[in-house]
Parts: C-alpha cells; structure tokens; sequence
C-alpha cells in the first residue's frame, strides 16, 4: 500500500491542536499585519489539506473499529478523532477569514471554500460543546447499529433490523407488518433529545463559519447559492413528479384490490408498512403483488443467487468484474483482505452499508452485511462505485478527493448496476435465457419501484432536516412535521398512530448518522443521464432499459474522465466532461421509463384510479 501524501509528525500535530485553541487570539492579532499575499494564501491552503488529510486519514480508521465493533471504547475513541477534525476545521475556518475578499488563482480560492464544507456536522470552537457534540454524533450512530425489537422484552428473542427487514420485503400480513414496523420505530425515541441537542451545538458551529445554519451549509456545497439549489431541486421534483404519481395510483389500487378498503385507502395515502420495505422508499419488494399482465421478465436475481450458490463474496467479485470490463484496474488485494462482507455472528456493527477510502489514497473497503438477494447486488454495485470514484480522484491534491458533488458519488455505482440487464446476466452466466421484448414491461415496472418510487424519499427527508436545522421547526413538532412531508411528497401515512413521544426520522440512518440526503435524490435522477451518455458514447441506439456497457472500454474511459477530475471543478464541468450536457437533467429517467408511465396512465384511466393523494 502506498501513501504517498506527506504527513505530519506527531509534534507538529500536537502544535497544530494547541494552536486550534487558541485561533480567536491568532486571528485578532493577525488583524493588525499587513494584508496577506496571493502566496501566502496558496501556503495556507497546501498546508492546511495536509493537515486536515492526516487528522481525517486517524478518524477514518477510528471510525471504522467502531463501525464494525460497536462498544463503550470504540465509539469514545472515534468521537476523539472526529473532535481533532471537528475542531481543526473550525480553526482553519477562522484563519481563513483574512483572505477574505481577495483575488485569488480558482484552485485556492475553491479550497478556501472546501475546507469550510468538509464536515458535515461543525463544531462550535468550544472544547466542552466540540467534545459534546462528537459524543452525540458517535453515540447516535452505534444506537442506531444496536437497534433491536424484543417482542417478547429484553430476556426474550430479539430482531435486529436485518431481521425487520425481512420481514417488511417478504410478509403479505398487515398485523405482522405493522408490528415490525412499529417495533423498529421504538429504537428511535431515546434518540430525540441528544438529537436536539446536536442540532443546537451544529448550529453554532455552522453559525461560527459565516452560514445561516447547518442546513443552509450543506446546500451551500453544490457550486451555486443555497438557495439556487433548493430551487434546482423543486425544479427536477416538478420534472418527475407525474410519473412517480402514476405509479403510487397504479400501486395503491393493486393494493387496495389485495388488501380492501378496510386497509388501503382508496384516494388517500397509502400506509408505509405495505410498500415491501421499512421506510417505503423502494418497493421492489412488493413487485408481485403489481406486476403487469403477461409481462413476466421469468427470472428474479434473488432466486437464481440462492439456486447457484452465489455466495456474498462472490456477489462482490461479480460487481468488480463489471468494473474491470470498462477498463479499471483490479481492487488491491487490502480490499478483499480488511473489507467486512457479512454480519459478523459475535460483535454489534453497523449493517447499513458503506464504502470506505481509509488512507484517501487505495486503501479501498466496504463495509456491508451482505444477504443472497438481487436488492444486494445491486447495492454492492452502488458501493463499488464509491471505490472506483475514490481511486479515480487520488492523485488530486486532498481537497478535491472527492466527487463533483455528492449526487455524483452516490450516482455511479448505481449507473453501472442499470447495466445489470437480462443480456448481461447472460453474459456472466447467471441467466439462460434473455426474456423477449414482451417482458419489458416487467422490468420497467421493477426498476420504477426501485428508483420513481424513492424520489419523493430522497427528497422530503433534508427538506425535514433543513427546516430542523433553520428553526422552522422545534423539538416539539419534528414527528407531525416528518409525517406532513412524508404525505405531501410520497403520500404515505404511518400505520399506527403517532405523537411527538415517537421520533420516527431516528429511525432512519442517515438522520441518527448525520448523512446529507439531497445527493441520492440526485443520484436517482443524474444515474439515468450518465447511463444515457455512457450508452451513446457505446454507440447503443435501442431502448435505454436493453443497454448494458458491460466490456466496454470506450465507455469505461469517458466514465474515467469524470471520475478523476474529483471535485477540482465545479460539477457542471464535471458533468459536460462525460455527458456533454450542463445541466442536471431528468429527461433521461422520464425516456427510460415512457413505456411504463404510457401503460399506467392507461390502466389507471380503466381503472377509475384517483391520481393523486
Ligand atoms: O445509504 C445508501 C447506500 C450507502 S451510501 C447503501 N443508500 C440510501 C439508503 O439506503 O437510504 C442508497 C440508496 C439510498
Ligand atoms: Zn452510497
């Protein structure tokens, strides 16, 4: 493994904590000097990367001890290392300021920018409420991974939310559904007043950098004002909206037919505990239950993965593959070595996956609890992009290590699984036959329950957070706010009954865990535009849904151009350098699925199916 960004010594990394300590004093004196050179900022900025690289290269791995063996000691020594990053970039933050206003070359002025918005949660200077709120942070996100329902109370079998969620993607019982839905949701109160107070201490940390609060630092992050992008996302919203409208009508009246009035509402919203999964956010789980007529694709991945032993590594093998066909090199053997693949049977983890860049250079992993099923493969598809996107950008200088924006990151490996067509599962061996043209319809249908049937989630869920974080809304209202925005953007209601004594985003990871969510609403729209491009650049001419660039390096190094631009430029940029096109662009999501939206307008339309909620 080779490292070959410079790190500091340990004396010079106790010099730069205390001097964080003292970054008021530094920078009032400083006041008083000469005004500061183009040079000198250029100093500040290198410096400062590789300060940051090496405080955040230790919390990463003190991050991942704690994340793959949750106890009292991992998570206080990761709470540890994020503060050392937390305060840092509060510290360079502040000294920062006195280049404010200069005329400055666009790569040093970009990381001036970058250095503000590389943690997600800032600390205020503080050390009492900066050591506060990594408690919080670490202690919210090892709760979450310790999850569990006990029916039966705490001496009885309890179900972790693997087990949930198998429940959730395989029951047809609304009684038992509801009550694995309600069980998982219990894990969330004991959360809410740490979570307030994070908010509180987030808040004064992001108000200490300049931004009006921690939500309006995240949209602050895409190259365009805050509230440029609030509207980019209203915009692509309106873009999609009518499809993902057919399909809740389509949807809730198979459901009503399977479960009766008593249960689905015919005009309302559809209740969240029958869409096949525990949050409502991808209902491929309940295709079955509303798979066109005479349009069986005949295969489902899960069962062919089951049948022909398709074992969690080699589900894992299968996803680098595809990546090596386009040209990329292999996985270093560290991957395969330090990677946790399965849930371990003696130790609490985190299950929800990630993928891992510890040493910002290839010391490449992921972390996942990997089950036999097609959802999984897809997933370790999604993951795999994150480390092919990791390797692509790391001889960019630390600060631009990372994607053009983060929908970007979250898009590629998601691009590469629209790939996985019924022609290329052929390819590899894990599909006979490929199913006629008739079958199209199946797996349109398939698809949009995977990705129309998120937009609306990946949506609502930082349009909650943003107003937490502005004030909008106060500790007492955060549960009736979460359901009003679940209702008006997915036009689902909670199966049981709900009060402010449930904090049901909690129960969500990316709110215990602090993980911005714009970027895989993003993703669902921007992995359609990518795979649109990578398809022409293949010279593909058919339906989008039928093209695989699997082995095909033409596509694979126009992938590369964007990947190893990192985030040295800004995103549309990065997005003409692969695509050719400017702009974020849902028309490639609206083609992909024209057949299917045809079809449920119709049958909505025989159907006196209300749109709408
Ligand atoms: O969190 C993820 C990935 C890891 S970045 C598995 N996703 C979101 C979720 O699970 O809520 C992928 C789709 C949306
Ligand atoms: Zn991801």
């Amino acid at each position: 493994m080779t490292v070959h960004t410079p790190k500091l010594a340990a004396s010079e990394s106790a010099a730069a904590t205390s001097a964080a300590e003292n970054s008021w004093l530094a920078e009032d004196s400083q006041a008083t000097q000469a005004p500061p050179t183009v040079e000198e900022a250029r100093k500040f900025t290198d410096d400062a990367e590789n300060r940051w690289l090496n405080l955040i290269i230790k919390a990463s791995r003190a991050q991942w001890v704690q994340e793959t063996f949750i106890t009292p000691d991992t998570e206080q020594i990761a709470a540890d290392a994020d503060q050392q990053v937390k305060a840092l970039v509060s510290e360079l933050a502040a000294q920062s300021r006195r280049f404010d206003g200069m005329q400055l070359p666009e790569d040093v002025a970009r990381k001036l920018k970058l250095i503000k918005l590389s943690v997600d949660i800032p600390a205020p200077h503080n050390p009492k409420e900066s050591a506060e709120l990594s408690q919080i942070n670490a202690s919210l996100q090892s709760d979450y991974g310790k999850g569990k329902w006990c029916p039966d109370g705490p001496a009885g079998k309890c179900l972790a939310l693997n087990d949930l969620e198998h429940i959730m993607s395989t029951s047809r019982d609304p009684v038992e559904l509801e009550k694995a839905w309600a069980g998982w949701h219990a894990i969330a109160p004991p959360m809410k007043a740490r979570y307030s107070r994070m908010v509180e201490l987030a808040n004064d940390g992001a108000r200490e950098m300049g931004f009006a609060d921690v939500g309006a630092m995240w949209r602050s992050n895409y190259d365009m004002k805050p509230d440029e992008f609030s509207a980019e996302l209203d915009r692509l919203w309106t873009q999609v909206r009518p499809l993902y409208v057919s399909l809740h009508a389509y949807v809730r009246n198979q459901l009503l037919k399977k479960y009766g009035p008593s249960v689905i509402p015919p005009d309302g919203e559809i209740p969240a505990h029958l869409l096949g999964n525990m949050w409502a956010q991808d209902w491929a789980n309940i295709y079955p239950l509303v798979a066109p007529p005479n349009a069986d694709p005949g295969y489902d991945l899960s069962e062919i993965l089951k049948a022909k032993k398709v074992e969690p590594l080699a589900m894992v093998h299968y996803g680098e593959s595809f990546f090596k066909s386009l040209g990329f090199a292999p996985l270093p053997a560290t991957f395969w070595e330090r990677s946790m693949f399965v849930k371990p049977r003696d130790r609490e983890v985190v299950c929800h996956a990630s993928a891992w860049d510890i040493d910002y250079v290839d010391d490449l992993r992921i972390k996942m609890c990997i089950e036999q099923t097609g959802e999984d493969f897809s997933t370790i598809h999604h993951e795999l992009g994150h480390n092919f996107y990791q390797r692509a950008y790391d001889t960019q200088p630390p600060l631009f290590r990372n994607s053009a924006n983060d929908g970007f990151h979250e898009a590629i490996g998601d691009t590469i699984a629209l790939s996985v067509t019924p022609a290329y599962l052929r390819q590899i061996g894990l599909l006979e036959n490929v199913p006629p043209e008739s079958s199209d319809l199946g797996l349109l249908m398939h698809k949009a329950l995977e990705k129309v049937a998120f937009l609306p989630f990946g949506l609502m869920i930082d349009k909650w957070r943003w107003e937490v974080f502005s004030g909008k809304i106060s500790p007492a209202e955060y549960n009736q706010r979460w359901w009003e925005l679940r209702k008006q953007y997915q036009g689902v209601a909670p199966p049981v009954a709900r009060s402010e004594a449930d904090f049901d985003p909690g129960a969500k990871y990316h709110v215990a865990a602090n993980v911005p969510y714009a970027r895989y609403f993003l993703a669902d729209i921007l992995q359609f535009q990518f795979h649109r491009a990578l398809c022409r650049e293949a010279g593909y001419k058919g339906p989008l849904n039928r093209c695989s660039i699997y082995n095909n390096t033409a596509a694979g190094a126009r992938l590369n151009k964007m990947l190893e631009m990192g985030q040295s430029r800004p995103w549309p940029e990065a997005l003409e350098a692969m695509t050719g096109e400017k702009q974020m662009d849902a028309t490639a999501i609206i083609d992909y699925f024209a057949p299917l939206k045809k079809w449920l307008d119709e049958q909505n339309a025989r159907d006196g199916a209300k749109l709408d909620w």
